[in-house]
This record gives structure tokens, C-alpha cells and sequence, in this order.
């Protein structure tokens, strides 16, 4: 009886056994397939694991879509405005010089130089050019300017719109201030109305730099004191690029967002331009509140270097919106030098379910993420200081920890009702 018994529990225990590998081997390729086809050359290292987007969302092979698809109006020319006192558009303004050589300052410029510079009054006749101490060989005609209520605006002239010049920054001050000293000379050849933001992320110390945050954050303080302000045009800008030639004009077309950096060349580089991508919309955007608004924004989960453009150009699409450009030989950058921030190893990973965050992962969040730690005025530059983390989930946990954490956070915002998964993620996040 004993030995039926043992007999029976062993051929039992060998079908279990076979069943669980052939299950568990199944279960592996299956995995394997499922790799392959959705993860291929996607980075190895990247903190947020693919396995884990939920399957019944659509997974987007990020560079083969980009290299297929067009992000650019076609057939869509740039707005043609007549000449209206009333509302004049750069292309009328008189001060345009064409390809305008842009400056590079000593290494050992000021914050005040620039503010010296654009604030001392010249007694010489309206177009009397400037010498600057400060940069060699340099010349910026006098236009006739005036600074109110945090707004420089030409005097005798209403420009047709009110610009906001938003430049994210982390550890390139020299950047910033060639950038300032460039930008104030060229706004004003183009006559705009305009003001120029620095956001810069001054903690977590040493945490990545997240760009999407800081645009996030200077959209919505220029929101929060519109009443003041009154813009109607943003424009997004990298702080180590300068535009070439005046005839890039710095406006929002009245249908698209426009890009405007086609082509970028290095600062004392003697290899030519080089062009990116067509699915590329970083350097320079420039768009209105209203179409900043449609797309949420930035994602506020790109930290480090790469893919938070190449996501918001997702979002256009998803949006079914497209961009506009300048002709090419109008949209030349010159880039100004830095050390490398590091990279963004998740940038891959968090671009294939982009499109399924856009409504939960952007602008709408952007209160509850940041605190601004400092607000300096001057004429030349409101300069704030973000803290781009203020609930400090990424300054506690490892780099690594952060992506998945936010990643779950957002997953489960987007997959549950919002009452009890807020209070688990909370507790989720003080237990840490
Ligand atoms: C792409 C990045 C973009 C970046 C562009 C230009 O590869 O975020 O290079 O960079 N996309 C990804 O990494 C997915 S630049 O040479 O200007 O530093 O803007």
C-alpha cells in the first residue's frame, strides 16, 4: 500500500515538474519574442523597464517612427503680414542687417556688464553704433528702447507681439550671458516687445538636468503674472545657440508652433553647418500659450541629456499638429561651447509609450513638482531659480530608483481610479 502510495506521488511529482519547465520555457521565449520585436536597439541600461508598460498600450519604436515621419507642415507658408503700424512685425523694422555676426564676449563677462550695456543712455544720435569693453571688436547700433513693467519695448513703435525668450539653464553661465548679451541686440533689430527668462535648476545639487520642468515652470510663472506681462508668444531657446541672421524673425505664426534651428554650426569649428533631423524640434520653438497648452507641455520625466524634444514632438502628432520653418539659409545657429551634461540612459524607453503619458505627464503636474527658490529681476534677465524637484523623490532615491518610481506614479495615475492610488503612492513615497 505504502509503496502504491510513494509510486503514485512520484509520477505525480514528474508531470508537475515537466508541466512547470515546459510552462517556464514557454513563458521565456514568449518574453524573448516580445523583446524583440518591441525593444530592439533600445538602450541596455535604461531605468525603466519595458516589460512594465502595461501591453495593451501601443508601444512606439521610437527612431524607426521618427525616421519615417514627418513633423513639418507641408505646403504651409510662414504668415505673410502687411505693414500695420498698429502691429508691426519684425520684417518691417528698419534696424534688420541680414547675416548679423554675433559677439562672443570675454570669458570673464558679468551679469552687470550686460545690464550696463543695455541700460546706459546714449547721448550720440539714434544710430550711433556701441563699443563694449567687455568683448573685442564689437559693435551694437542703438536702438531706441525702454524697459516698463519687466518689458522692453522699441520707443515710437508698437510691435505686433509680446515675446517671452524662455532659456533653461544648469551649469552654463558663460552660455547665459553671451546668450543675453546676443539676444537683447538681435530682439531689437527685429523691434520685438519682449523679455528674456532665464530658468535655471539650482537643486537637487547635482541631480540631472530635466529642461522639460524648467520650461514647464517658466510657461507657468509668465501664466501666473500674465496680467502684468500680457504675452502672446513664447519662445523656447537653448541658451548656447545664437541666431545668425535677423531674418529669422522671432514670431508666432498664427497656426503652428515654428522651429526654427535648422541648421547649427560650432563656434570656431571649420567643418560647415550641420543639419538634424526632420523629426527634430529643439534649439528654438516658438509658439503661443494655446498651442504650448494642447500638447500639456514638456514631460517632467526626461532627466539628463536627450529625448525631451524628440518627445514633445510626439506629442505634436498626437495631437495632430505639425511645425512650420524658416527657410534654411535664414535659420543658421551658431553654438557656443560647453562641456557635455550627462545623458538621459532611459530617454529610449520613455519615448516609446510617449504618447500615452500626455495627458497626465506634463504642464497640468508642474505645481506640485517645482518650487522657485529665487526670483531675480533685472532689466536684462528675470532670472529664476528652480528647484526642480520639490517633493524630492528623485534627490532621495538613486538615479535609477527615480524613473521607475515616477514611472509607477504616472502608471498608476493613468491606469487606476485617482482617490486611493494617490494615497498609496504617497505613502509609497514617505516610506522611502
Ligand atoms: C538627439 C536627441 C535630442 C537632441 C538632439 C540634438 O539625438 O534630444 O540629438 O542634440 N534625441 C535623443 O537622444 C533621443 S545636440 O547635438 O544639439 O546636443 O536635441
Amino acid at each position: 500500500m505504502r509503496k502504491v502510495h510513494r509510486c503514485r506521488f512520484s509520477i505525480l511529482s514528474r508531470i508537475c515538474l515537466i508541466s512547470f519547465i515546459i510552462l517556464a520555457t514557454f513563458t521565456f521565449i514568449n518574453q524573448e519574442i516580445f523583446k524583440l520585436n518591441n525593444c530592439r536597439g533600445l538602450e541596455q541600461d535604461s531605468a525603466v523597464p519595458t516589460s512594465s508598460i502595461p501591453s495593451r498600450y501601443l508601444l512606439i519604436p521610437y527612431r524607426e517612427f521618427a525616421y519615417r515621419t514627418s513633423i513639418s507642415c507641408n505646403a504651409y507658408k510662414l504668415d505673410q503680414p502687411d505693414k500695420e503700424l498698429s502691429q508691426l512685425h519684425p520684417k518691417y523694422s528698419q534696424y534688420l542687417r541680414g547675416a548679423f555676426p554675433y559677439v562672443i564676449p570675454y570669458t570673464n563677462i558679468t551679469y552687470e556688464d550686460v545690464e550696463n550695456f543695455y541700460n546706459t543712455k546714449s547721448n550720440k544720435s539714434r544710430l550711433a553704433m556701441r563699443q563694449i569693453s567687455f568683448a573685442s571688436n564689437i559693435e551694437f547700433e542703438n536702438i531706441p528702447y525702454k524697459y516698463e513693467n519687466g518689458m522692453w519695448s522699441p520707443i515710437g513703435v508698437t510691435s505686433a507681439q509680446r515675446t517671452a525668450i524662455l532659456v533653461p539653464l544648469q551649469d552654463r553661465d558663460y552660455n547665459a550671458k553671451a546668450f543675453l548679451l546676443n539676444m537683447h541686440a538681435f530682439a531689437r533689430r527685429q523691434l520685438l516687445t519682449y523679455l528674456i527668462v532665464i530658468i535655471e535648476q539650482v537643486y537637487p545639487i547635482n541631480s540631472r538636468f530635466n529642461k522639460g520642468r524648467l520650461y514647464n515652470a517658466g510657461v507657468r510663472y509668465i501664466q501666473q503674472n500674465q496680467q502684468k506681462l500680457n504675452i502672446t508668444c513664447f519662445i523656447l531657446h537653448d541658451v548656447d545657440l545664437i541666431p545668425e541672421n535677423d531674418g529669422n524673425f522671432y514670431t508666432c505664426e498664427s497656426k503652428h508652433p515654428k522651429h526654427t534651428t535648422l541648421r547649427i554650426r560650432k563656434l570656431n569649428s571649420t567643418s560647415d553647418y550641420s543639419r538634424f533631423y526632420e523629426f527634430l524640434i529643439g534649439g528654438a520653438l516658438i509658439l503661443t500659450f494655446d498651442m504650448y497648452k494642447r500638447v500639456n507641455g514638456f514631460s517632467n520625466l526626461f532627466w539628463g541629456w536627450g529625448g525631451e524634444d524628440d518627445d514633445l514632438s510626439l506629442r505634436f502628432i498626437q495631437r495632430r499638429a505639425c511645425v512650420v520653418r524658416p527657410s534654411y539659409e535664414l535659420a543658421n545657429y551658431i553654438a557656443l561651447p560647453h562641456s557635455n551634461g550627462r545623458s538621459n540612459n532611459a530617454r529610449f524607453k520613455l519615448l516609446t509609450w510617449s504618447t500615452v503619458r500626455l495627458d497626465t505627464d506634463g504642464y497640468n503636474k508642474i505645481d506640485s513638482m517645482i518650487r522657485i527658490v529665487h526670483i531675480l529681476n533685472t532689466s536684462t534677465v528675470l532670472h529664476l531659480k528652480i528647484d526642480v524637484d520639490a517633493n524630492h523623490i528623485y534627490y532621495k532615491s538613486a538615479s535609477i530608483g527615480n524613473s521607475q518610481l515616477i514611472y509607477n506614479k504616472t502608471y498608476a495615475d493613468l491606469t487606476t481610479t485617482r482617490g486611493p492610488v494617490t494615497t498609496r503612492v504617497a505613502k509609497k513615497l514617505t516610506s522611502m
